[in-house]
């Protein structure tokens, strides 16, 4: 048990051996800019791509009368140089937490236009303007991931909106650690997996042809994932643990009628939901990348910012814990983050030209610098992901 234990704090803290920090980037340089070997392979083919789809989009793009039209991907400044255009991210859950610091952050390089999907506007708004995110950077757009009628909705919109797509990140989340009994979604479906796993699958299915679409040079989507997902880590070892089991709760519709509300078919424990929903996640990112980065060129990233103790998610947690945890995260397991840190990692998975690699988890070791991290056995099952595609695909009726 003590060697067990060792071993899963050493993988907790997963330090990155055999030179895969992304100092290890260094070796090469294309622009100026670090890149490895694959990266680059990676992104000097993305960019022929996308050369050769705005030569195809052009027409379209001209065609355009929404109200913003798509700029150009490359814009003449006033002194007859051209630079790229703004890029255009859309981040779920912005109103507070990591969200909002990954929209300030980005917002402030003036290289983003943050579309805040947000299911309460007001407090967005306000978020937005205590962050101190100027106005020409951001535009709030409503977005309820409980409801699949709100994500359908909100892609309408988007794409009414006239912007481009170059990155999403979906960031929502809930989490519902004293929760005895279960709440659903609009269609019935348990809250956690319903909203942080189901509305995201939506959401990002039918947002893929927009990001297909557009022709900045490196496009993204990016899920946000957790260490408390990964049973390969001492966090992801403390009760309840993540365990999708044969799925047989979510072919059943997770609905808590006829069937459980919980994926793998068990009692409802709102920690396992939220750490299943977590599993989701991630497999979801790498299914994603199997299926279409080739085809695309898009890049699809999951992470691990750190523990961001502060925020919201803890909200429905005991006062005790809101109020111990994040000592406990920063003196004792040394995993705390704070919110504007996490926000700047999150911001480089978004826009760093170093991490364009596709179908990585990644995680960011003590001096914040960014490593590909290994997941649970369980979190990169290839089978289990197909699966949950599948299941998924028929639950929110693209299949
Ligand atoms: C459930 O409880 C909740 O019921 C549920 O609502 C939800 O929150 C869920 O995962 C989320 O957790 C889990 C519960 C059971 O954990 C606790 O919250 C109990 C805390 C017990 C405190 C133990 C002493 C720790 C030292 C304290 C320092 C003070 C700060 C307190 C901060 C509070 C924040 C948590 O958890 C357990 O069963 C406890 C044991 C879990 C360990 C499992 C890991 C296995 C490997 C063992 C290695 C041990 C060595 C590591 C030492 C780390 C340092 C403490
Ligand atoms: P917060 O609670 O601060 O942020 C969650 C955001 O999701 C809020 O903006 C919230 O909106 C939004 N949201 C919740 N439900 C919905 C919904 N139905 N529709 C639209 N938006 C919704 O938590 P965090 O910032 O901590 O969490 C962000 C992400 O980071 C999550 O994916 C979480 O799993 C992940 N994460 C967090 C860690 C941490 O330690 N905090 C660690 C690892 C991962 P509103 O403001 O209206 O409530
Ligand atoms: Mg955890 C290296 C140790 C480590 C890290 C990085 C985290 C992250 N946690 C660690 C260890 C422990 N935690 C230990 C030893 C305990 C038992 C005392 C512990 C307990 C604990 C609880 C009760 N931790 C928690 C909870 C929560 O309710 C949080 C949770 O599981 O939410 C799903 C949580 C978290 N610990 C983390 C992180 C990042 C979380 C937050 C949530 C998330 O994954 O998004």
């Amino acid at each position: 048990m003590a060697l067990r234990a060792a071993s899963l704090v050493a993988s907790a803290f997963s330090i990155p051996k055999e030179g895969k920090s992304s100092a290890s980037f260094k070796d090469s340089s294309l622009f100026g800019i670090s890149l490895s070997d694959h990266a680059k392979a990676d992104f000097s083919s993305s960019v022929l791509r996308c050369k050769r789809e705005f030569n195809q989009r052009i027409g379209a793009v001209r065609a355009q009368t929404s109200a913003t039209a798509s700029p150009a991907v490359n814009v003449a400044t006033p002194e007859g140089k051209k630079t790229l255009r703004k890029g255009s991210v859309v981040v779920t859950g912005a109103s507070s937490g990591l969200g909002l610091a990954t929209a300030k952050a980005l917002a402030e390089t003036g290289k983003w236009h943050v579309i805040m999907a947000c299911r309460d506007f007001l407090k967005a708004e306000r978020a937005a303007k205590s962050a101190g995110m100027a106005k020409e950077n951001y535009t709030i757009m409503h977005l309820d991931l409980a409801s699949l009628d709100s994500v359908r909705q909100f892609v309408d919109n988007f794409r009414r909106s006239g912007r481009p797509l170059d990155v999403l990140v979906c960031n929502a989340a809930v989490y519902q650690p004293t929760a005895k009994e279960p709440s659903f979604t609009a269609e019935g479906f348990e809250l956690s997996v319903g909203t942080n796993h189901l509305g995201h699958f939506l959401l990002s299915r039918l947002l893929l042809d927009d990001l297909k679409q557009s022709d900045y040079p490196s496009k993204r989507l990016i899920i946000v994932g957790s260490i408390t997902g990964n049973t390969n880590t001492l966090a992801g070892n403390v009760p309840p643990k993540a365990n999708l089991g044969d799925l047989r709760g979510l072919a059943g519709g997770l609905n808590g009628l006829n069937t459980s509300s919980m994926i793998d078919g068990g009692e409802f424990d709102g920690a396992k939901a939220y750490k299943d929903s977590k599993v989701c996640n991630m497999l979801t990112m790498q299914e994603f990348h199997r299926r279409f980065h080739e085809e695309t060129g898009i890049a699809f990233a999951s992470l691990y910012p750190g523990c961001i103790a502060t925020t919201g998610l803890f909200r429905e947690h005991i006062p005790l814990f809101r109020l111990l945890f994040p000592p406990f995260q920063k003196y004792i397991t040394k995993g705390f983050v704070s919110e504007d840190e996490a926000g700047k990692r999150l911001a480089q998975v978004v826009s760093d030209p170093s991490l364009t690699k596709s179908g990585v988890y990644w995680s960011w070791n003590k001096d914040s610098a960014s490593f590909e991290n290994q997941l649970s056995q369980e979190a990169s099952d290839v089978e289990k992901a197909r699966k949950v595609w599948e299941i998924s695909e028929k639950l929110v009726g693209l299949a």
